[in-house]
Formats: C-alpha cells, sequence, structure tokens
C-alpha cells in the first residue's frame, strides 16, 4: 500500500501546473486542471478510501456520480502546486445525488475546487460522448493567444484558419479547428454550459480576453493542444512585429494535402 501523493496522477498534475506557470500561462491563481482517475487505479492507494469532507457543488453531476477526478483548489498559485500537493490539490468523488463531492484526498487545509469546476464536469461530461478515454480538462491564459482575442474577429473559420497556417503542426494537431465563446463572466453555469456546448465539435476552446480549455484523454494531449495553438498565435504575434507583411504562406491545397497525408479531417468548409 502507497500514499497517493506518490502516485503518477499527483506528479503529472504538479508538474504540469508548475509548467504552465513557467510558461507565464497561469499568473497568480489564474488557471485550473481536473484529471479522471479510473477507481480502479486507486486500489493500491491506502488513503484514499475514506470520505474526508463532504463539498457542496454549484452543478448537478448525477450523470458523473461515483466518478473520481483530481482537481485543483480554488484560489491557488500553479507556481505552489508542486511543493503543496496535499494542500493545493483534491481527489474528489461526484456524490450520488450530484450536487456535492466526497473529498478523498488532499485540500488539508480546508480548501474547494477550482471555481471552474462547474465548466469542468460539463466539459467532461460532453467530451466522454464523443471519446470514452475522454480524462482531461484544463483552463490557462496564454499570453499571445489572449492578445489576439483583442484584434482579430471572434470568429471560429478565420481564427482556426490562421492558426491553421502559423506553423504546418497546427492543422494535424486540431484539424477540428479551435471554438470561441463570447466574453462571458467566468466561474458561472452559462459559461460552463456556452463552454461545453463547443465541445461537442472542438476539443479546444477560446475564452476571448480571459484564456483557453483544452481537453484530451492525456495530461500531454490536453497541454500540447493548448501549447500548439498559443505558439501559433505566437508566431502570428511576431509576423505582426516583423511589419505584419506576408510574401508567402501555406495554400488551402498545402493543407489538403497535408491533411491527407497525416490522416486527419479538416473542419467541413474551412478550406478553400
Ligand atoms: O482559477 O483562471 O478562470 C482561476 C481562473 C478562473
Ligand atoms: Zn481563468
Amino acid at each position: 500500500m502507497t500514499k497517493f501523493i506518490n502516485s503518477p496522477f499527483v506528479k503529472e498534475v504538479s508538474k504540469i501546473t508548475f509548467r504552465l506557470f513557467a510558461h507565464g500561462w497561469d499568473e497568480r491563481n489564474g488557471g485550473n486542471v481536473s484529471y479522471r482517475i479510473m477507481p480502479e487505479e486507486l486500489a493500491d492507494y491506502e488513503d484514499v478510501k475514506k470520505i474526508k469532507r463532504n463539498i457542496p457543488i454549484a452543478f448537478d453531476g448525477k450523470n458523473l456520480a461515483g466518478m473520481y477526478f483530481l482537481v485543483t483548489a480554488t484560489g491557488r498559485y500553479f507556481k505552489n502546486i508542486i511543493d503543496f500537493p496535499e494542500r493545493d490539490l483534491g481527489l474528489v468523488r461526484i456524490a450520488e445525488d450530484g450536487k456535492s463531492v466526497d473529498l478523498m484526498w488532499g485540500y488539508n487545509d480546508g480548501a474547494k475546487p477550482t471555481s471552474e469546476f462547474p465548466t469542468h464536469l460539463m466539459g467532461h461530461q460532453e467530451r466522454l460522448k464523443h471519446d470514452p478515454k475522454q480524462r482531461v480538462v484544463m483552463h490557462c491564459h496564454p499570453t499571445n493567444l489572449i492578445a489576439m482575442t483583442f484584434t482579430q474577429k471572434l470568429d471560429e473559420k478565420e481564427l482556426t484558419r490562421i492558426f491553421w497556417k502559423m506553423q504546418t503542426e497546427s492543422l494535424v494537431v486540431f484539424p477540428e479547428g479551435v471554438g470561441i465563446i463570447p466574453w462571458m463572466v467566468p466561474g458561472t453555469i452559462d459559461i460552463g454550459k456556452a463552454t461545453a456546448s463547443k465541445l461537442a465539435n472542438y476539443r479546444s476552446v477560446i475564452w476571448p480576453h480571459h484564456g483557453i480549455f483544452g481537453t484530451g484523454e492525456t495530461i500531454d494531449e490536453a497541454f500540447g493542444l493548448i501549447e500548439t495553438i498559443e505558439k501559433a498565435a505566437q508566431i502570428w504575434t511576431i509576423i505582426q512585429m516583423q511589419g505584419g507583411k506576408i510574401e508567402q504562406t501555406i495554400t488551402d491545397q498545402g493543407l489538403k494535402d497535408l491533411a491527407d497525408s497525416f490522416g486527419v479531417t479538416p473542419h467541413e468548409g474551412y478550406l478553400n
């Protein structure tokens, strides 16, 4: 029997939150991560068997009852989680009635799940319909991407096409494109619903003037998706700094050839 603090799950989330901070994408308490853990993966950990506390949540998670999530705490700094995982992370199980979670491990100074937990749960619920292996929802504040939400039209097709043309890798990593919601107040059920509705068609959703949500089967996949979108936004930003004049770019035919070669299907209607 081992302690959950030594599990690969706690290590992975501790490391990725520090890396998100180190990128400058999670200032102060910005950002949140939730990671679905399978009950059988918890069998060997002696300290996750008893309910430590019950915490009400502002969302009806009945459809997710019994599921376990390792979740960053509200108000905590991503730079600190790596040093205080048992304080700033919690392993929670969605209670039977869906209106609360049972704390099984962590949050040891009285913390609670992220303010964006309803959005995370709605996001998991939606993505699970499309991918039964869905496990991670990740939110952060990537700098160049946020800047582009001021200067570019908030149009999914237009922004996706810019990102696809900024680097060859983009189309391969997010052939479905990027979803965008209007600016909304964070931490609400409404922003959760809007985000989840976009996750029906996209694995990433941009929150204008705020940040991005990325999803995936693994921490690496969710992070890699966000990283690739932010890299495209960074290249776009540097192009503007170099004067903004485009001498040549990847053509639509080039992107179609790329998609064929990598066996991915670009979002219908996004290429001419
Ligand atoms: O967790 O980033 O959107 C703090 C936030 C809220
Ligand atoms: Zn945020």
